[in-house]
């Protein structure tokens, strides 16, 4: 499920985020997480809409549905799982509020969240920033593949690199470690969103 897992918001695309999601899809996603996040994001029931067409439509080609950061939404949404960075509720908190079977997802960028998270019998860790992104604005310095590598020998835990990862570096992130690769930009700005996550699933399987 995380080898090739696609994030995005309306933010993060000029074009209609559905059929952006439509294309990644074709492509060969794996997971999809609804990020409706920062500068331009759209609020309230904008918000909710697009989640219940994008969710509809993982529904349909049978794509994990991660809400990012939001328990009401993801709720709202049916999803499959959620993700929350360090700075969000913690974790034992978080699982009194959601169904059992969801999916929980942490961000980490150190061996010690790392382990932290593992303890916390978290499903994944998103770890990263592994190179440096325009697309979060408030993201830590990259920990490159080395700090990934780190991680990974430390700990057991299902990991997916994040931050700057595309089609030309994303075979090292795996090679470093990681389980699976989450990237946002490298599809939903792409000109051929639908090629890229071919192009990135061919790589990833082989
Ligand atoms: N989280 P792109 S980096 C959402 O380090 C996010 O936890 C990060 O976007 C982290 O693939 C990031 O366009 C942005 O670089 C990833």
């Amino acid at each position: 499920m995380l080898k090739l897992y696609f994030i995005m918001g309306s933010q993060n695309t000029k074009s209609d985020p559905v059929d952006i999601l439509k294309a990644a899809i074709a492509g060969g996603i794996t997971c999809f997480q609804y990020r409706e996040k920062g500068e331009h994001a759209k609020v309230g029931l904008d918000r909710m809409n697009l989640g219940l067409n994008l969710r509809k439509i993982c529904r349909e080609h049978n794509i994990p549905f991660i809400v990012n950061d939001d328990i009401e939404l993801a709720i709202k949404l049916d999803a499959d799982g959620i993700h929350v960075g360090q700075d969000d509720i913690a974790i034992d908190q978080l699982r009194k509020l959601i169904p059992t079977h969801y999916i929980i997802g942490l961000s980490t960028s150190t061996v010690e969240e790392s382990l932290i998270a593992e303890q916390l019998n978290v499903n994944y860790i998103g770890v990263g920033p592994v190179y440096e992104t325009a697309t979060k604005s408030d993201a830590l310095q990259p920990i490159g593949l080395n700090g990934l590598q780190d991680i990974r020998e430390k700990t057991t835990i299902p990991i997916v690199g994040i931050g700057g990862i595309n089609e030309n570096n994303a075979k090292l992130v795996i090679e470093h470690g990681a389980d699976g690769v989450a990237l946002i930009s490298a599809i939903s700005r792409a000109e051929n969103p639908k090629r890229v996550a071919r192009y990135l699933r061919e790589t990833l399987d082989k």
